[in-house]
């Protein structure tokens, strides 16, 4: 950060400034949160680490780096002037245009006063007497609040694997989730790149055209599907906008949360020929709308074999080098880890000077002065980007001291995997909240979607619990418990839950394995919040009682009653294992 931006950022420690509600983190979740609380006339105080809004948009300023939703579904629906008055460039956007969004959202709606830049929260502490939490940050702030959200993003905390040697390389060493804002010149440099998953993906077609010589270091190979990325057409944005309601709508009903045409039909039925023009024009249309060929591809190993198989077919298709392309050749089953979405990604390996080191059955070494070294071999290196990803889903948590009733603290909590309710809340935690936390659809969801889900009902619930004059909300234990189970249960009908993903903690040594995210489809999951509102926050105690608190009806969110597309999304469909998750 410069001297400047501190300057900007400047703000004397708050000491036990009160506040009805403390935001930790002001990404999309963060901003749309204080714009609702405010919005009910609460006091709240957002917490950024970073030096501006946005997130993930903010960090993730590598080369290439844009979103693979499309960039008309991916945006706040809560406003349709909002709608209106935006306008995407391209059909997928590009990391710089979703921050000047950010920005845009965030000045349009005031929201910069009550967020405190450049400063992390470090821990917060439930005060059982005063029924309050007392929030700590980085920059000798000292708050409470009777509500404590956190809305800290699900691919943040970065994966640093502690590879040997690491000091002693002479180069800079880059992490995709933290780039440097003033860009990476990489011209004549001869580079390394560590990971092959989204990130790596997006951004090694664009390192290849500067550098010199660009080594990609690959554990896994992975499936990818040409994005098609083009400019939007002022005609094709007024179509769109002319009726953007509708469009939200049929996307909230869709387990993805957003929409793309999907074929309910089974592969298996489909003859060898038919199933070929399927792929082929699934593939034409790209992204990841190609996992809606058919809909038993993440259900049936069967089915799923057929769509690895033309995947397969397309990189030998693309890669000249016959060595090359087998090593790049995945053998895992397709969707299972997140499916990428590329711009020239296959093509770049028939570049002379892009070379491809297996390191899956011989890991990376050391890093060395010069370089990497794998297996004997040192690879000159003059600068190792790593794209080695996330401690997703909880990695944000353990950054922060949060501790609880009695003393208990949510990393104990939490030791054998994360454990909440509707992903909302988590028992011995009360008032204390979490957007788009594990246990529900979040990464498995258009993250925006999932968001303005999340926080419209916890905007609605800390709005009754002011109405009832209540102190505190927290989970039941048993309802926690029957939630965490429901979660595994349900990810163990898909073939997600068969590798070894970030989804389930995978990809770092030493995590707990647990299906993190609800995989159920988004508006299965949104009806069961509706319902538990319904009810009277069934399964919640209220304001300390011993038992399900009786609290009235309350209103929800109205644009959240979401219909079921039952032709698409059922109990009857997911018994029968017909539920298309991207
Ligand atoms: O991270 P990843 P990411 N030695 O975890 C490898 C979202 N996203 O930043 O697969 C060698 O997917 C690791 O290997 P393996 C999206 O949801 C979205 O790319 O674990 N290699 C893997 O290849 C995405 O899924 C967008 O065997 C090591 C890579 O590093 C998520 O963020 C864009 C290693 C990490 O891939 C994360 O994506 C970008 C080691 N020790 C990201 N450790 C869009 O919207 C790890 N690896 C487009």
């Amino acid at each position: 950060m410069t001297a400047d931006a501190r300057a900007t950022h400047d703000h004397a420690p708050e000491i036990d400034a009160q506040f009805d509600a403390v935001v930790v983190g002001a990404g999309f979740a963060g901003m749309y949160m204080l714009h609702r609380l405010r919005g009910l006339g609460f006091s709240v105080r957002v917490y950024e680490a970073g030096g501006g809004v946005g997130g993930t948009w903010y960090w993730n300023r590598y080369p290439g780096a844009r979103c693979d939703v499309e960039s008309m579904q991916y945006s706040f629906s809560f406003s349709d002037e909002l709608d209106q008055q935006w306008d995407w460039s391209e059909k997928y956007a590009p990391q710089p245009e979703i921050l000047a969004y950010a920005n845009h959202v965030a000045d349009r709606f005031d929201l910069r006063r009550d967020i405190r830049f450049d400063t992390r929260v470090i821990a917060a502490t439930f005060d059982e007497a005063a029924k309050r939490w007392r929030i700590e940050t980085d920059r000798g702030d000292m708050v409470s609040a009777q509500f404590c959200i956190m809305a800290v993003g699900c691919l943040s905390a970065t994966n640093r694997p502690p590879f040997e040697g690491l000091e002693t390389f002479k180069g800079p060493i880059y992490h995709t989730g933290e780039w440097p804002h003033d860009g990476v010149d990489f011209t004549g440099l001869r580079v390394g790149v560590i990971g092959t998953g989204s990130s790596a993906i997006q951004s090694i077609p664009i390192i290849a055209q500067q550098a010199s010589a660009l080594t990609v270091f690959q554990r896994t190979a992975t499936y990818t599907v040409p994005a098609w990325n083009e400019t939007l057409t002022p005609e094709y944005r007024t179509t769109i906008k002319a009726d953007y309601p509708a469009l939200r709508a049929k996307a909230r009903a869709r387990p993805t949360g957003f929409y793309f045409p999907f074929n309910m039909n089974s592969a298996l039925e489909a003859t060898p020929e038919e199933r070929e023009r399927q792929y082929e024009e699934a593939w034409q249309r790209g992204g990841l709308p190609f996992l809606g060929a058919y809909g038993d591809l993440l259900f049936d190993k069967a089915a799923n074999d057929t769509i690895a198989e033309f995947a397969r077919r397309k990189i030998r298709g693309i890669v000249k080098d016959p060595a090359t392309a087998e090593l790049l050749c995945p053998d895992n089953v397709f969707g299972c880890k997140r499916l990428c979405v590329d711009t020239g990604y296959f093509e770049t390996y028939n570049l002379p000077h892009v070379k491809l080191v297996d390191v899956s059955k011989t890991p990376i070494e050391r890093f060395t002065p010069q370089g990497i070294a794998v297996n004997g071999v040192e690879y000159p290196l003059d600068a190792i980007v790593c794209a080695t990803g996330f401690a997703a889903m909880t990695g944000s948590f353990d950054r922060i001291r949060i501790t609880g009733r009695d003393g208990l603290t949510l990393a104990e909590k939490w030791q054998a995997g994360p454990r909440t309710y509707l992903g909302l809340a988590t028992s011995g935690f009360p008032n204390l909240f979490t957007i788009t936390g594990p246990g529900s659809p979040s990464v498995l969801a258009s993250m925006i979607q999932a968001i303005e889900q999340h926080v419209d009902w916890l905007a609605d619930c800390i709005g009754h619990l002011r109405d009832i004059g209540a102190a505190t909300i927290e989970p039941v234990e048993r309802y926690e418990d029957d939630w965490v189970e429901h979660v595994n249960e349900v990810s163990l009908v898909s073939l997600r839950s068969t590798c070894s993903s970030w989804y389930i903690g995978a990809n770092i040594p030493g995590r707990p394995r647990v299906f993190m995210p609800y995989i159920g489809g988004f508006p299965v999951y949104v009806q069961k919040c509706n319902e538990v509102m319904s009810n009277g926050f069934e399964g919640f105690v209220i304001d300390g009682a011993k038992t399900t608190n009786d609290a009235p009806r309350v209103g929800l969110t109205e644009r959240w009653r979401v219909p079921l597309d039952i032709e698409v999304i059922s109990p009857a469909a997911i018994a029968a294992k017909r539920v298309p998750v991207v």
